[in-house]
């Protein structure tokens, strides 16, 4: 072989391996923006395709949750993502089959509060007499509960016998609505310790 075919070979190798990195290189990257919706555990995710990727892989802390197909175009793509429950959130993109294979994870980070009624304390989809008589178990035996903030009749972040004391005049229609989330689902609007692990009447 002579040393032009030798150069030529050489070349041809040393392309073989740097095109694909360079037109790798080339692609910008994916941004990602997270927008929870709030009162519900939706999360609506947007992000770039550079138009080079045959699909993105949206996971959820790690587990696959969605395929997004691109158009084969440089746009911006949404998609709504539905979340287990209450917690904190890594959801993360990542094209698949472009040049160089997968691109790099594009990610955001975020938590999403409980959604729960303030007052009902049993869970049961009312408030009465019960919600009183699981509370006082709560103070007094320590009966375990799946949301103490429903539990905090009075919001005031803390759980003792003036939760009890509330909802018994409110019950006897002598007193005020436990403060929000109160009829309906929602967040609690003042942070405090109390936790919410569940409230599976709310959605
Ligand atoms: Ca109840
Ligand atoms: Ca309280
Ligand atoms: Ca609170």
């Amino acid at each position: 072989m002579t040393n032009s075919k030798i150069a030529l070979v050489l070349l041809a190798t040393l392309c073989f391996f740097i095109a694909p990195s360079l037109a790798e290189a080339q692609v910008p990257p994916l941004t990602i923006n997270c927008d929870p919706i709030s009162g519900t555990y939706q999360v609506f995710i947007t992000f770039t395709d550079p138009g080079v990727y045959a699909q993105f892989d949206v996971t959820v802390n790690g587990g696959l949750t969605a395929i997004v197909p691109s158009a084969g175009i440089a746009m911006v793509l949404t998609t709504l993502v539905t979340l287990p429950g209450p917690g904190g959130y890594l959801v993360c993109v990542q094209g698949v089959g472009g040049p160089g294979g997968v691109s790099p994870l594009a990610c955001c980070q975020f938590s999403v509060p409980a959604l729960f009624v303030r007052g009902d304390a049993n869970v049961d989809g009312a408030i009465n007499i019960a919600d009183i008589v699981t509370q006082l178990a709560l103070l007094f035996s320590g009966l375990p509960v799946l949301c103490l903030d429903a539990a905090d009749s009075n919001d005031d972040g803390a759980i003792n016998i003036a939760d009890p004391i509330y909802l018994v005049w409110y019950v006897l229609g002598s007193g005020p609505a436990p403060p929000p989330p109160h009829i309906l689902c929602g967040p609690d609007p003042t942070a405090d310790a109390l936790d919410c692990a569940s409230f599976p009447l709310c959605p």
